[in-house]
């Protein structure tokens, strides 16, 4: 082999180890990252396939997905699931989101469009956020690799959140992290989707 090609495969592997780091989580590189089959993940994961998208995972109860029906009439019971509803709200230290509208309501496995108004304690209009929206499966270790993007919609203190990717059944939590002038909140809202 010569010089070049050598230190060309190893800036490919070193770019591959990169990517990796960046998608999935800290301490195991690789679990969440897309995949298409079991042999795009490394070591003991599986590519985890729903309605076409496909991540590596840890085999968990509905990786062979025969326990499919089980993991939702759990989550349906999970009392840690918010029921979906306009004007649903959560407030952080500084901040409280309220959901102005879910497409579709309530939240689906796969793409969901929100639009969620933010206030202060005053209850006054919060423009000029920055917002970044995180969902994860608690019990399953993973998020997902779609993320979303957030968008003023022009009302004051209204932003979209669209693509909310949750593309498992089961129960995910959305955390969303908002920085208002030199200030951070975060704010989180489960859901249970089937
Ligand atoms: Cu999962």
């Amino acid at each position: 082999m010569t010089r070049t090609s050598t230190s060309l495969l190893a800036a490919s592997l070193l770019l591959g180890s990169i990517a990796g780091l960046m998608i999935g989580c800290d301490s195991e590189p690789g679990v969440g990252s897309p995949c298409a089959s079991t042999e795009d993940c490394g070591g003991e994961l599986i590519c985890d396939v729903h309605d076409g998208q496909g991540t590596c995972q840890h085999e968990h109860g509905h990786g062979t997905h025969s326990g499919e029906e089980d993991a939702e009439e759990d989550c349906a019971a999970d009392t840690r699931a918010e029921h979906y509803a306009v004007g649903l709200s959560k407030s952080g230290s500084l901040v409280t989101a309220s959901f102005v509208s879910a497409d579709p309501a309530p939240p689906i496995r796969g793409d969901n469009s929100w639009v969620l108004s933010f206030s202060d304690a005053d209850g006054a209009a919060l423009d000029d956020l920055e917002i970044t929206v995180t969902p994860i499966m608690p019990d399953h270790g993973h998020g997902t690799p779609v993320s979303a993007e957030v968008t003023p919609t022009g009302v004051p203190g209204e932003y979209r959140l669209d693509p909310v990717n949750l593309f498992m059944a089961g129960y995910w939590e959305i955390t969303l992290d908002i920085a208002l002038a030199d200030q951070q909140d975060s704010i989180m809202f489960g859901f249970c989707v089937d």
